[in-house]
C-alpha cells in the first residue's frame, strides 16, 4: 500500500514541476509534534536531558519529530535492532538530537544537527554493553508529504531515498514540543574515545564518570538490559 502511495507521489512531483508537494499535501503545515505508532516517543523535557545526558525511556518504541515554524527541529527516538541469528543479542538505541531543517526547492527536507545530539545503546552480547555515544547524524529525506488520515487527523510522511518510508507520524500538537533551541550538551569537552571487545565508541565523560560512581558505589544499581523489557 506504501509502494503504491509512493509510486503516485512521484507521479505527482513528476507531474508538476513547479509545485514539488502535489496539490493532495499540505493539508496542514509541518509545525507541531509528531510521533510515530503507539505515539509514546514525544519530543521535548519528557524524553531527554542533554546536559545530564539522561533519558526517560519510552514505554514503546518508535520516532518523534518536532518541527518549529522557525526551521528548527527536535529528534526522539527508541527502536531495537533484531539480530536473526542471535535473538537473544537484540540492540537497543534511544537517541536525541536536534538542529535546523529545511524544506528545499525540489520537495526534500534536509534535517542538520547542531552537534549535541546523544545515544545510547544498549547491547546485550558485548562487552561494553551499555554505553553513551555522540549523535550527529544529517537525515534527508527525498519528499515529505502530509495527508488527512481519517480517524487520526494530520499523517506526516517522510520517503528515504531508496523509496522506503518511515513509518508514518501523527500529529499530536501543532505546537512544537521542544526543549531550548541551542547547544544543550558541551560535547567538545567531553569526548574520549575508547575500544572495548572490538567496538569502537566514542563515550563522554560524562558517562564515563558515571560509570565509575556506579563502581565505587556497589548500593548504586545499575540500569541492567533486563530494565528495557516490559
Ligand atoms: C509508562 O507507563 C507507566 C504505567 O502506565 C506510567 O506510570 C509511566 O509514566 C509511563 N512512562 C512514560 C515515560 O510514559
Ligand atoms: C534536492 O535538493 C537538495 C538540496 O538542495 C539536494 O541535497 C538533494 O539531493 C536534491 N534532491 C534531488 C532528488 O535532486
Ligand atoms: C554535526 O553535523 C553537522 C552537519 O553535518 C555539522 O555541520 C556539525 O559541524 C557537526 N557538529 C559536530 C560537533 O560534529
Ligand atoms: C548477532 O550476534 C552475534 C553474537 O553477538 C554477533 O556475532 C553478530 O555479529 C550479530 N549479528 C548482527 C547482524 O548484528
Ligand atoms: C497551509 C500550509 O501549511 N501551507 C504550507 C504548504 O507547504 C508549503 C511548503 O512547505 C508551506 O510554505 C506552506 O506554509
Amino acid at each position: 500500500m506504501l509502494g503504491s502511495l509512493f509510486a503516485l507521489l512521484l507521479t505527482l512531483s513528476a507531474a508538476c514541476a513547479q509545485d514539488p508537494y502535489g496539490s493532495d499535501h499540505n493539508t496542514t503545515s509541518i509545525v507541531g509534534t509528531w510521533s510515530s505508532g503507539t505515539q509514546k516517543v514525544v519530543t521535548g523535557p519528557g524524553f531527554a536531558d542533554p546536559a545530564q545526558e539522561t533519558f526517560v525511556y519510552p514505554n514503546a518504541t518508535g520516532v518523534g519529530y518536532s518541527f518549529s515554524d522557525d526551521g528548527w527541529y527536535e529528534l526522539a527516538r527508541f527502536r531495537y535492532i533484531a539480530n536473526g541469528s542471535h535473538p537473544e543479542c537484540i540492540i537497543a538505541t534511544v537517541v536525541w538530537a536536534h538542529g535546523n531543517y529545511e524544506l528545499t526547492d525540489n520537495g526534500s527536507i534536509i534535517l542538520t544537527p547542531i552537534g549535541d545530539g546523544y545515544q545510547q545503546v544498549q547491547s546485550p552480547c558485548t562487552g561494553n554493553s551499555n554505553f553513551m555515544q555522540n549523535y550527529n547524524v544529517t537525515e534527508v529525506y527525498m519528499a515529505w508529504r502530509i495527508f488527512t488520515d481519517v480517524t487520526f487527523g494530520p499523517k506526516l510522511h517522510l520517503f528515504q531515498y531508496d523509496g522506503s518510508a518511515v513509518a508514518p507520524l501523527f500529529r499530536l500538537s501543532d505546537q512544537p514540543n521542544m526543549l531550548p533551541k541551542q547547544k544543550l550538551r558541551n560535547k567538545e569537552v567531553t569526548v574520549v574515545t575508547t575500544t572495548r571487545d572490538g567496538l569502537i565508541t566514542t563515550e563522554t565523560l560524562l558517562s564515563k564518570r558515571k560509570e565509575k560512581r556506579r563502581d565505587a558505589e556497589p548500593h548504586v544499581q545499575r540500569r541492567g538490559w533486563s530494565s528495557f523489557f516490559w
